[in-house]
């Protein structure tokens, strides 16, 4: 085998080596060799391909990224083991050490975390001895022996990779320990979400059972509860700062909220509804604090660097939740504190929730400085999710409803284009000010037909019919779909 192509591969296995020796002690967290990559990647990313990769790719371009930064650091890897070969070669020193610092070195650089750092160098450098092995003298051996030092060093790669995979993912989970049984309001308050969701194959019961996650992030942020901070900053009389304790010991409440994000499209799957526990902004801060008469707005900024400004009038009925659905909240849904800001798009329901900037005058937050306009209330929007055809032979529609504070009155279907329209059944509305209701809707066709949906809020407007794409701001209009017999 040709002599280059030998040290690309040993080079390469190396690399995949070293990425996954970080994942199997650091789990898809800011201490994965991969993380800072990936943040890099995004940040030099160009606005214009981002907002395009959303509209077009949806979660896709995420992963695409992901993809891409996972590709480059095997390749910086990859590159300081070849380096390292060169210099072992030179000085006539053992490969494997040499290869192995200079991976360490590279880890180091990128995360600053010193067992993610030293597994990455030693798997690096293992492959590289196993390249080595029954190697005699500094002569390459014959075209056979270098095929099978070839062979050693990616079956090693290939054996950490698998142990990486196994162990990382371990370390992944999303879900922080949980600190003991669910309390029984929320059980018996999700009990009733339950009892209360209607009969409809293929949608989601009232509370989400897969709740859709969007971020800036290909990693998310890992915050510890116990040295977490929220800081009130800006135009106050006297800076704050809180700590988780400060926050859990004050009276929680359950609230049902429903999240949707400006990004989706019409029919999309990105709203969904949990049982979130936690306090009322205005129970941690005070009245005064905010010196509401002169600030119009707040920035809320978070331990992923995303931020998002909006009137301090939505931040006075917000809450800064903790839970979910009983539970810790997910890593990936903002632990240890997110903010819900009741009625607005999801951008603003920041996560990983760190300071509260009170601001005199509207600044952009960091998707309107991407030219979208997602910081004010949801649109009105049905969504058809479920066609079932029954056993009974008549056809069964349904989906979700949603409009914020809003509330939902009224859902209509249509089974003729838009022509006549009939009441949807609507499930009993949860115990909130700002949640979804699930709709249901069976009949009998005999030829195909379109079926379309159209939602009538709490206030008495019925949801436009015109149609908008979900940029800037959300998308409008009447889901309507083809429905065979
Ligand atoms: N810190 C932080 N908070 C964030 C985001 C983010 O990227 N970073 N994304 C926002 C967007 S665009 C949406 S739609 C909601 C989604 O919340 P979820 O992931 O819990 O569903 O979180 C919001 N909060
Ligand atoms: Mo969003």
């Amino acid at each position: 085998m040709n002599q280059r192509l030998e040290s690309a591969i040993v080079a390469i296995a190396a690399g995949i080596a070293a990425v996954a020796g970080s994942y199997a002690v650091a789990g898809f967290t800011p201490g994965f060799v991969v993380a800072p990559v990936s943040d890099f990647v995004v940040a030099m990313t160009p606005d214009a391909v981002v907002t395009w990769s959303i509209q077009t790719l949806g979660s896709l371009g995420q992963q695409l990224g992901l993809l891409l930064a996972l590709v480059l650091t095997v390749g910086l890897f990859a590159l300081a083991t070849a380096v390292g070969r060169v210099l072992a070669d030179r000085f006539a020193v053992p490969a494997s050490p040499v290869a192995a610092v200079a991976c360490v070195g590279v880890a180091l650089a990128l995360t600053g975390t010193i067992t993610s750092t030293l597994v990455a160098g030693a798997s690096a450098g293992l492959v590289v001895a196993l390249a080595g092995l029954g190697r005699s003298g500094s002569e390459s051996g014959t075209t056979s022996r270098s095929r099978r030092h070839v062979l050693q060093a990616v079956a090693g790669a290939v054996g950490v990779a698998g142990a990486g995979v196994v162990l990382g993912s371990r370390r992944s989970a999303d879900v922080p320990e949980s600190d003991g049984p669910v309390a029984a309001d929320v059980q018996s308050l999700l009990a009733d979400a339950e009892e209360q969701s209607l009969d409809v194959a293929g949608i989601e019961p009232l509370v989400s059972e897969d709740f859709y996650q969007v971020d800036i992030n290909n990693v998310d942020p890992t915050v510890d509860a116990d040295d977490w901070t929220l800081s009130v900053t800006g135009a106050v009389d006297e800076e704050l700062e809180f700590d988780y304790d400060d926050l859990t010991e004050l009276e929680s409440e359950h609230r049902f909220v429903t999240l949707r994000c400006v990004g989706e499209s019409l029919n999309g799957k990105k709203m969904d509804t949990a049982l979130w526990t936690g306090v009322p902004v205005m129970d941690l801060l005070d009245e005064a604090d905010l010196n509401a008469s002169e600030n119009c707005c707040v920035m809320l900024r978070a331990a992923d660097d995303f931020f998002e400004e909006f009137p301090l009038s939505a931040l006075q009925n917000g809450f800064l939740a903790f839970e979910m659905n009983g539970e810790p909240l997910p890593r990936g849904h903002g632990y240890p504190v997110r903010a819900l800001i009741p009625g607005h798009w999801g951008e603003i329901n920041v996560k990983w929730l760190t300071e509260i900037e009170v601001l005199e005058e509207e600044v952009d937050g960091y998707w309107e400085k991407r030219g979208w306009h997602g910081t004010g209330p949801v649109e009105t929007v049905a969504k058809l999710h479920a066609v079932n055809h029954l056993d009974s032979g008549e056809i069964q529609v349904g989906g979700h409803a949603y409009a914020g504070t809003r509330g939902i009155q009224r859902v209509e279907v249509s089974t003729d284009g838009g022509e006549t329209w009939d009441d949807a059944t609507l499930s009993e509305p949860l115990p909130s000010e700002d949640a979804w209701r699930q709709w249901e809707y069976t009949y009998e066709a005999d030829q195909p037909h379109e079926v379309v949906v159209r939602a009538t809020d709490g206030e008495g407007d019925l949801q436009p019919e015109e149609e908008s794409d979900s940029f800037p701001s959300g998308p409008t209009g009447w889901v309507s779909r083809r429905v065979e017999p």
